[in-house]
């Protein structure tokens, strides 16, 4: 059972209810919502608020309280933020807005700042004028965030004082007071994050926050955003932080995002203004390289699902390049139809909108549905080109070249595309030679091996329980995707045993492109690579080939990375392996030095018992499940570590010497 579940189940039994069935347990009745009153209901079930208490709850914690300085922001009256990780893992956030205001609140008879602090959903009743558009996943309330730390502090500096109140899990330890003077403005919140809620991790990953500060910092340009980490230091023994400032917001993001690509057009298009009373940005260019990459987001949070401000973009690009390219005559030798997708080869582009109430669907809740929302970003796109292609007469016969090579390139790959699909149809005879199946028929209970060389490949064929565990051997160095056009990749021997032995189609009635799962084979698909520098640059090939073809798979969960370990410690009879250089280190300590140490460098040095101990059987395996943190990010590190440029991902690669371990 979860965490999660068991929470569920402990507060049901308080309140006096039966054990719900599982898979039920979240309907429990309105009355026992109302029976816990707002903070206790909070801790009681923080997934309902947070998503779940793993480490993306714990750094949402973090993302909530900013939202609240960056809406100060977009009111206008804030253009600093700064976020600390200090030592023991608290947070502090601090801004130059208003401050929370502290004047006795009339109807709850204590502070503002109290009520913000303790009252769930308080956050934004007090200020009708300011534009709040915080939503969807983010904008339940600082009060939540209060809720889930063991101990937080504010302080706010304003008319000339400096308040403060510390609370612990929710519940103020003493009324506001003033604690001395100050000419400045503004809110600090430091907060702990509670780790009997977060009992995974309360440990912060500088990475994510900083990823998610630049990400801020374009989508709302002219706000200084800086990040500190009081955990480490850099070589001048300073602690690492960094600052991000954007003067051009999304028009700059975009050149971030495509840093190491070739752009095909003189400069990033971009528009920004409001259509129908909706505030709109966008900013697009065009790349040498064959990939699709649109980002979306609503009231500055990513909607990975898209939505109708991404159909909207999709509509307004088609109407204004298919008219253009139809004027031009340049269509007139093509014998078949330019669709769609044939427009946004090459194509980087961000979408950004703010909406009062935005509707989020989907599975994830990231899909803007709002329906006036399509138009407005469709005829904001619409004027935006049409002005782009008449003042850029050059671009604009690039962009219907490189519209017709598409198209070109779509009509040879639909034959291969069709051949994966076709084999599909036959499964069981149709499954490849190089494939050694599992006997268990039940694809969630089924797991996919992909192993790295044949003679790796026998081994694991050997070591692995034959009833649940399926072994596919790819040959060397599978496909470059990131820079193969699309055709080369459906013929690519290896990328069609992984369709076919997945059982996964391309193509549903909605989308020529869209991935279907409903005949996966297998719920783990495991990539196994040797533990060294080919090893994990097969395991980014791997990982680049399902991120841009096969994203759903990763995002439903269903990929993973084998850990073999990299020593074995051995004195006498006595043996254990290693997965660090301190393990191993520690191991040899223990057993009082005079040990051997065989160091790993590929499956094919172990045996078939040996693999399967440390690294298939499921009792004693650890295996690292790939989940996508920030889509944006991850398109940038694939692009980079894969494209054309060889410096920065020489950078990158020093930068994580140990092990290139690419955080997708
Ligand atoms: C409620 C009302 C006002 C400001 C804020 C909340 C506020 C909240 C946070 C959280 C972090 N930083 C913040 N800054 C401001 C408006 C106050 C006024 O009308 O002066």
């Amino acid at each position: 059972m979860s965490e999660e579940a068991k929470k569920d189940e402990e507060a049901n039994k308080e309140e006096g209810l039966n054990t719900p069935v599982e898979g039920q347990n979240k309907k429990y009745s309105a009355d026992s919502i109302q029976a816990l009153e707002g903070m206790e209901h909070v801790r009681m079930r923080p997934s309902m608020y947070i998503g779940d208490v793993g480490v993306r709850g714990l750094h949402h914690l973090v993302y909530e309280v900013v939202d609240n300085s960056i809406d100060e922001a977009m009111g206008g009256h804030c253009d600093t933020i700064s976020v600390v990780i200090n030592e023991d893992n608290s947070i502090t956030t601090r801004d130059n807005g208003r401050g929370i205001p502290v004047d006795i609140h009339k109807k709850e008879g204590v502070s503002a700042l109290e009520v913000v602090m303790t009252k769930i959903g308080a956050g934004g009743k007090f200020d009708k004028d300011s534009y709040k558009v915080s939503g969807g996943l983010h904008g339940v309330g600082v009060s939540v965030v209060n809720a889930l730390s063991d101990h937080l502090r504010a302080t706010v500096h304003r008319d000339g004082k400096i308040w403060e109140q510390e609370y612990e899990r929710g519940k103020s330890l003493y009324p506001v007071k003033s604690i001395g003077e100050t000419t400045e403005r503004g809110t600090i919140v430091t907060f702990h994050p509670d780790n009997t809620i977060f009992s995974q991790t309360i440990e912060y990953s500088y990475e994510t926050l900083a990823n998610r500060m630049r990400e801020l910092s374009y989508l709302n340009k002219g706000v200084t955003i800086s990040i500190t980490d009081r955990r480490q230091k850099d070589d001048k023994g300073e602690f690492v932080t960094e600052t991000f400032y954007s003067d051009e917001g999304l028009k700059e993001f975009v050149r971030f995002l495509d840093g190491t690509r070739e752009a095909l057009i003189q400069s990033v298009i971009s528009m920004e203004g409001q259509k129908n009373d909706i505030p709109v940005e966008v900013a697009m260019i065009y790349n040498n390289s064959y990939t699709e990459n649109l980002h979306s987001y609503v009231n500055n949070i990513n909607t990975h699902e898209g939505g109708t401000h991404l159909s909207g973009f999709r509509r307004g690009l088609t109407t204004t390049l298919k008219k253009y390219a139809d004027a031009s005559g340049m269509l007139d030798k093509l014998k078949f139809e330019v669709q769609g997708d044939d427009f946004r080869e090459g194509l980087t582009a961000i979408v950004s909108v703010k909406v009062a109430e935005p509707q989020f669907e989907g599975q994830t809740k990231t899909k803007l549905g709002n329906r006036e929302v399509s138009s407005a970003v469709s005829q904001a796109v619409s004027e935006m080109l049409t002005n782009y292609l008449e003042e850029h007469p050059d671009d604009a016969k690039t962009i219907v070249q490189k519209v017709i090579l598409a198209a070109q390139a779509r009509h040879a790959a639909s034959k291969a595309r069709e051949m994966v699909q076709r084999k599909n149809v036959m499964s069981g005879s149709g499954l490849p030679g190089k494939l050694t199946d599992c006997s268990e028929q039940d694809p969630a209970k089924c797991e996919l091996f992909l192993v790295e060389g044949d003679s790796a490949g026998g081994t694991a064929k050997m070591g692995r329980d034959r009833n649940f565990q399926a072994i596919l051997p790819l040959r060397g160095k599978i496909l470059n995707v990131e820079k193969a056009m699309q055709h080369k990749v459906f013929e690519n021997e290896e990328i069609k045993n992984m369709y076919t032995a997945l059982g996964v189609t391309i193509g549903t009635e909605e989308d020529s492109k869209a991935l279907n799962l409903e005949k996966l084979r297998y719920h783990k698909v495991v990539i196994m690579c040797d533990a060294d520098v080919d090893g994990s640059h097969i395991e980014t090939l791997i990982l680049t080939f399902f991120f841009r073809y096969m994203r759903e798979l990763i995002e439903s969960g269903h990929v993973y990375i084998a850990t073999p370990p990299l020593y074995l410690v051995k004195k006498g009879s006595k043996k254990r392996y290693a997965w660090s250089d301190k393990e191993r280190d520690e191991i040899a300590q223990s057993y009082s030095g005079g040990v051997s140490i065989q160091r790993y460098k590929g499956l094919g040095e172990m045996n078939a018992e040996q693999l399967w101990d440390t690294t298939m059987n499921p009792e004693f395996r650890t295996l690292r499940q790939i989940t996508i943190d920030n889509a944006t990010e991850t398109d940038r590190v694939f692009s980079m570590l894969m494209g054309d440029e060889v410096p920065p991902r020489r950078d990158f690669i020093e930068k994580n010497a140990v092990y290139a371990n690419i955080d997708v």
